[in-house]
Parts: C-alpha cells; structure tokens; sequence
C-alpha cells in the first residue's frame, strides 16, 4: 500500500510529536522538513531521522510526493504557509491559532474550503478520551440543563523576565498572547464539549511582566530562560487575563488564563455544572474525570474502554488501570485528521471531534471580542457581531 507523503515545516516543540504521532499510524511516510535555513532543516532532518530537508517551506510545498503539509512555525508564519499549502492543493494541519488574527483565519477558511482540502487545527485537548466521555454526558443531558461552566488554563514558563518568547512580539505572536496562545484551547475545548457557542465576553486583561530581557533569540517555551541578556523588551500583550462569559444555551461561566503563575505548568481545567451533576476535567490528571452531584456522592471516573461512551472508545488505547498522556491525545487528532483526507476530505467525512479551520477562525473571533471588551474598559462584548465587523473592516484595507 502506498503510503500518504507528509512534510513539516517549522520544527520546534511541538513538530516532534507530529512526527511520533504520523510514525505511529504507519501509513504515512515523513518525507521531509523544512527550516528557516538549510543548516536548520539539516539539523532537524538528522535528529528526526528524515531524508529530505528543504530550505524553505514553497521548496517543501512544491515536493510532487508531499499530500500533507503540517504547519508548526511562530503564528506569524501561519497564515503565507498554510494559503500557499492550499494553493498548491496541499492538505494542511496546523497548529493554532490558525493565522494572526480573524480576518487572515477567515480567509484560510475560504480559501481550503474552495479547494476541497483537509483544513485541521490542533485543538489537541479534544483528543483525551475522557473529554469525548464529557461531551457524550453533557450530549445525553445527564448534567440536565446546563447552568454554569468555569475554569483556567494556567502556566508558568513565562515567569522570569528573562524569558522572551516570539508569543510576546505582536509582530509575530499577533495582538494577544496568553488567550491567543492558550485561552484559545480553553475556548475551544469549553465550546466542544458543552456544545453551545460562547455569544458574549467580558474580558480583563493584565501584563504582570511589562519589561522581558530577550537573549536575542526566542525562548523556547518550558524553558527556563536565558541569562546571557542582551536587550529589554517592553512587552504589551497580556500574560494574564480573565474572562466572564455567557453561552448561546443560557449558561453562565469564566475562566482566566495565565503563564507567569508559578508552580503551574500545564493547568488546564474545564468544570460544567447542570441541574443534575457536575464534571470536572484536569489536564495534569487527564485520566480521571470528576463527576459531582448534590444528593448522592461524588465519584472519579477512571478512564477504562469498558465504561467510556461509545464515542469515546476509539480514543482509548489501553486497558483501565494503565495512564495515558498528553501525546496520546495529540495521536488521537492526528489520526482523525489523516482518517478524514483518507477518506477523501469532504465535508460528511470529518470525524466529529476533529477541529478545522472553522474552529480555529471561531477561536479568532472570540479573542477579538476579549480584546475588544478589555479596550472598553470591561465592557460586555457580542462574539459573532464584533467578529464580524472586525473582519471586515480589515478586509477593506487588505
Ligand atoms: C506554550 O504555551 C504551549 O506550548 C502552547 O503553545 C500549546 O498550544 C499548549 O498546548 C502547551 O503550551
């Protein structure tokens, strides 16, 4: 059998486990990557065992045996690879957020959709089991009406001032960092799993560190900074933030984000309560799932393919009782999203958990929003018909 060709353009962190992801389906073949110069994509190429390296992403995109580009570069470089991908007639998976902003996401959109391409984001949370789990409960109405959903995505790579990543220039992690970077998973996960769209925010958003000491070279997120100093950066864009908002459905919530919060390292946590029961979901314990209820006592569900949902099972590679981890869950949207382009890339065939450049222009609406809120001092912001009017305007000057 002819194996699908995949190329990875950007390789930082998070490029080896697309590559570990692929190698585990066993029907794809990396065939090459490219770097932001030929010495890098060399060395990445070696390390990763790959054959071909390419100097630049239109060499990598060019490659006739290349069906797949994944697109794992800073934000800034999201937007050129991923159209150039498409216009090419390239399948795309990309890390989020899709582009810099609403307007760019919007016309990525348009733009694979037209194609007839597969369009996937990796809104990698949705690939816990357990979270699939959740979203049957809430689906099956088993929480009853839903009335309040809360919680954070907290961190704390970004502490120390010195630690200066790319996410903090807006020229190149765009206008917000830490709900780009990581309330757009919040968002994300929240909507998937409660089924109902966010409609409107009230968003505060704060810079904790406002000056950064960059070593010249973007800090690699998780690292623990450089000390070898060379220039003080004023940072703007926010490295925590707050959020209250309220669903189509009638449910109420919050959440807030946060990466200089010490002895947080990968915190996210969703919580949704109904008139019935509650659940709970931890990242850092993403094998249990708490379910709380008010005249009968709680319970930790441990994940197990016996009592999982239907739905949920697929997602499961072990017996109860043994731990599965984050890249389990990155291995399980990644072969949803080689699952839809197997099956030709239309529409009816998406798996359902899968995230697609919808998702990721819906997460740039939301954010949008937030800033908009924030810029108004706090004030209640309408998702769609602010995002609305923000891409336009900025189409108009395109
Ligand atoms: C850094 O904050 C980061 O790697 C994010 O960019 C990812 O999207 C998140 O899943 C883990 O943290």
């Amino acid at each position: 059998m002819k194996k699908i060709g995949m190329g990875i353009i950007g390789p930082g962190f998070v490029a080896t486990h697309h590559i570990d992801a692929v190698r585990r389906l066993g029907n794809v073949e990396v065939l090459a990557v490219a770097g932001s110069t030929q010495e890098s994509a060399d060395a990445k190429a070696r390390e990763l065992r790959i054959d071909r390296a390419y100097e630049t992403y239109q060499d990598l995109i060019d490659d006739p045996e290349i069906q797949v580009v994944h697109n794992t570069t800073p934000n800034y470089l999201h937007y050129a690879i991923s159209m150039a991908a498409i216009a090419a007639g390239k399948h795309v998976i990309s890390d989020k957020p899709l582009a810099m902003n609403s307007a760019e996401g919007r016309l990525l959109l348009d733009a694979a959709s037209e194609a007839g391409v597969a369009h996937v984001v990796t809104f990698n949370y949705r690939g816990n089991p357990l979270i699939q789990h959740a979203r049957s409960m809430v689906a099956g109405g088993e929480l009853g009406p839903l009335c309040f959903v809360h919680g954070h995505y907290l961190q704390d790579w970004m502490t120390s001032p010195s630690v200066y990543s790319w996410r903090s220039d807006p020229k190149k992690g765009g206008s917000s960092s830490a709900l780009t970077d990581i309330g757009s998973h919040w968002c994300d996960l929240a909507e998937h799993v409660v089924g109902s769209r966010i409609k409107a925010v009230l968003a505060d958003l704060t810079t904790v560190v406002p000056v950064r000491y960059s070593a010249g070279k973007s800090a690699e997120a998780f690292t623990k900074g450089d000390h070898k100093i060379s220039a003080e950066v004023h940072v703007e864009s926010e490295d925590l933030a707050s959020v209250l908002i309220r669903f189509e459905n009638g449910a109420k919530g919050s959440f807030s984000v946060g990466q200089v919060l010490p002895g947080n390292k990968n915190n996210i946590q969703l919580e949704i309560s109904g008139r019935e029961s509650s659940l709970r979901w931890q990242q850092e314990r993403q094998n249990e799932l708490w379910i709380g209820y008010h005249d009968q006592p709680n319970r930790v569900m441990a994940k197990d393919p016996a009592f999982v949902s239907d739905g949920a099972r697929r997602y499961v590679h072990l017996p109860g009782g043994h731990q599965e981890a984050w890249s389990d869950a990155f291995f399980n949207v990644i072969r949803d999203a080689y699952e839809w382009i197997s099956a030709g890339a239309g529409p009816e065939a998406k798996p359902d958990a899968l995230a697609t450049f919808a998702d990721g222009y819906r997460a740039h609406c939301l954010i949008d929003a937030m800033i908009a809120s924030h810029a108004e001092g706090g004030r209640w912001t309408e998702v769609e018909s602010h995002s609305a009017r923000a891409a336009t305007a900025s189409l108009q000057t395109k």
